[in-house]
């Protein structure tokens, strides 16, 4: 059977693993679901969130950075960095991503709290602020090198790519112009995926 990918468009998650499938060059079936229909998604994983990824020999896989896990263990994986070292701390990027950008997008993206109430000017201005800081990280970062582990990407610039393309246009292009870094490796990861 064909390897199929069940996803959502928006999703952050499902764009962690869609680029991540791009940039290893690894072909799937897109199931694109309907967020208020997962029943194929129940029925197949036992489960309702995405994305699930089903491999070739029929087994189901869960949970973004699980499938990642999953996708650099095969041989000639193009998303591990060489050193040992560097293959651990690529872990705690992509950890670093789920804890602190995640919330921040979602909450800047819905301009909502997580229990669903209507945030305040003020407190977006604090949240930009968090993600401000957040992206001076990821500047310094790459002053090592093009890409956030030297010169190829990585699971880490999957993880922190995904969240950022997430963002409302205008959030992500004053990212651009603050962090030119950023603005550069963002491209430079869409370039290695074959975005265009
Ligand atoms: N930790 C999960 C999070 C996945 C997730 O939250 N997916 C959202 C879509 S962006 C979803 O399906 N939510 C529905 C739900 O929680 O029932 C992962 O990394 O895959």
């Amino acid at each position: 059977m064909a390897r199929a990918l069940y996803h959502i468009e928006r999703c952050p998650y499902c764009e962690k693993v869609r680029l991540a499938l791009a940039i290893e060059g690894i072909g799937y079936e897109s199931h694109v679901i309907d967020p208020d229909d997962r029943s194929e998604v129940l029925r197949l994983s036992g489960q309702e969130r995405v994305p699930v990824l089903v491999e070739e020999d029929g087994s189901v896989l869960l949970e973004s950075n699980r499938i990642m896990q999953r996708l650099v263990e095969t041989p000639d994986s193009k998303l591990v960095p060489s050193s040992r070292r560097d293959q651990s701390l690529t872990w705690v990027l992509v950890e670093r991503a789920d804890a602190i950008l995640a919330p921040l997008f979602y909450r800047i993206r819905s301009r909502r709290d997580p229990e669903g109430r209507a945030l305040s000017d003020e407190d977006l201005s604090v949240l930009r602020r968090r993600l401000q800081e957040e992206l001076a990280v990821i500047e310094g970062i790459l002053e090592r090198g093009p890409f956030l582990f030297g010169e190829c990407p990585t699971v880490a610039d999957v993880a922190v790519h995904a969240f950022l393309n997430r963002l409302p246009r205008g959030e992500r292009d004053t990212v651009t112009i603050d962090f030119p870094r950023v603005g550069g490796w963002f491209k430079r990861v869409q370039q290695v995926a074959g975005r265009p």
